[in-house]
């Protein structure tokens, strides 16, 4: 049975890989952040008793702020494969936070880095690393965005995940271990985090298409993405492990869209005129924007046969049915919240 280990599995992508490793088989670590209230949403329904002898799945507490505890979990868990996905991953958190993002994508990256290499010398046996790397690499540079384009970073997340690019690029050369760069575009899904556009988006109009908020604030329309679903996404991640040589690829589905687009196709899935609802927050702007993505993912369609299987109407399906699912609970709860307050007040 082959072990990984998963920083960032609390996320939207931890979420999926999970299930794709227990799928083959794998057992799987993954490092949570201690937090007050519970944060592990997203991979809850693949929990399993820690009394169960059966189960395959672990977590071990940890931050990528924390060298020391990176090299203890790696030493206890020795995984055959680490997935490095844990990042202040909001670009324009990234501007407020600029020191603690480039902590955590950059150096962050350094410190599972060296513990890999430290424990990979020390016992002799291969740990493979895959680096989650971004599309916001290339920032200015215009599309389409292959491997062999320059990266132009426009925001402190992307500088920090240029500084993550190449130490793995050095570890690998420098070293000779096997680390692999994935070099993602936009990828969404029903766990999108909800600050994020795509989810921001299908959160505010399936509300609003059940009467519970009238208006949605979104800021520069005209930016354009290639988006994909996070589940295709992360097959990426484990076939660029599973190659003979370790390698960085893009991965895209080649289709490029505008925020604008984006909002009228949701809007128009619910039969709501997005013009209505829609204002336009000069807040919601950065300060350095990226104006257009689009990857040209040849060489992970050649080299990996990976290529997307959910295009950008299955994925706006599959988030409008599950926010329009959550949206209706809410809109039950609220509904039988008003319902006893009148009975409350006609008791009175
Ligand atoms: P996400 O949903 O924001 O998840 C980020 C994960 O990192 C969470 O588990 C988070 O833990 C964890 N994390 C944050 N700070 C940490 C720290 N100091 N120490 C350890 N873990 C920490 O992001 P995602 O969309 O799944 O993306 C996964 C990775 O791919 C990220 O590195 C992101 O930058 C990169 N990426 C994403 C995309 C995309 O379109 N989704 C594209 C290219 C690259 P909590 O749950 O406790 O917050
Ligand atoms: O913005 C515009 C915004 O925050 C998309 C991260 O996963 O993908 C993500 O970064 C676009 C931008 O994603 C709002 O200005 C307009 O042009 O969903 P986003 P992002 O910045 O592209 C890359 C590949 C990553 O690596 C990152 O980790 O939409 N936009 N109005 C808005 N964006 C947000 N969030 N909120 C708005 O109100």
């Amino acid at each position: 049975m082959k072990r990984a280990l998963i920083t960032g599995i609390t996320g939207q992508d931890g979420s999926y890989l999970t299930e794709l490793l227990l799928g083959k088989g794998y057992e799987v670590h993954g490092i949570v952040r201690r937090a007050s209230v519970f944060n592990t949403d997203r991979i809850d329904h693949l929990y399993q008793d820690p009394h169960d002898p059966e189960r395959r799945m672990f977590l071990h507490y940890g931050d990528l702020s924390d060298g020391g505890t990176l090299r203890t979990v790696l030493q206890k868990v020795m995984p055959e494969e680490v997935y490095n996905l844990g990042a202040q991953s909001h670009v324009k958190v990234s501007f407020g936070q600029p020191e603690y993002t480039g902590d955590i994508d950059g150096l962050g990256t350094l410190r599972i880095l060296e513990a890999v290499r430290d424990v990979q010398e020390s016992t002799g046996r291969e740990i493979r690393f895959y680096q989650a790397g971004t599309s916001e690499m290339f920032g200015a540079t215009p599309p389409p965005q292959s491997e062999s384009s320059p990266f132009r970073p426009r925001s402190p997340y992307a500088a920090a995940k240029v500084y993550a690019h190449w130490m793995t690029v050095n570890y690998r050369e420098a070293y000779g271990l096997f680390t692999c760069n994935g070099i993602l575009f936009n990828h969404e899904s029903e766990r999108r985090g909800e600050t994020f556009l795509t989810r921001k988006v299908t959160r505010a109009a399936t509300r609003i298409k059940l009467g519970l908020q009238e208006k949605l604030y979104l800021g520069n329309l005209d930016a354009k993405r290639d988006w994909g679903h996070a589940e295709d996404y992360v097959e990426a991640m484990w076939l660029m492990l599973q190659q003979d040589e370790p390698d960085d690829y893009v991965v895209a589905t080649g289709r490029m869209y505008s925020v604008r687009e984006f909002v009228e196709r949701v809007f128009g899935y619910l039969d709501l005129d997005w013009e209505r609802h829609v204002i336009v927050d000069p807040y919601q702007f950065r300060p350095t924007e990226v104006d257009a993505l689009q990857g040209d993912a040849s060489k992970a369609r050649t080299k990996l046969g990976w290529q997307p299987k959910i295009d950008l109407d299955e994925l706006i399906r599959r988030m409008v049915e599950n926010d329009l699912e959550l949206a209706a609970q809410e809109r039950t709860l609220t509904d039988y919240g008003h319902a006893v307050l009148r009975r409350g007040a006609a008791s009175i």
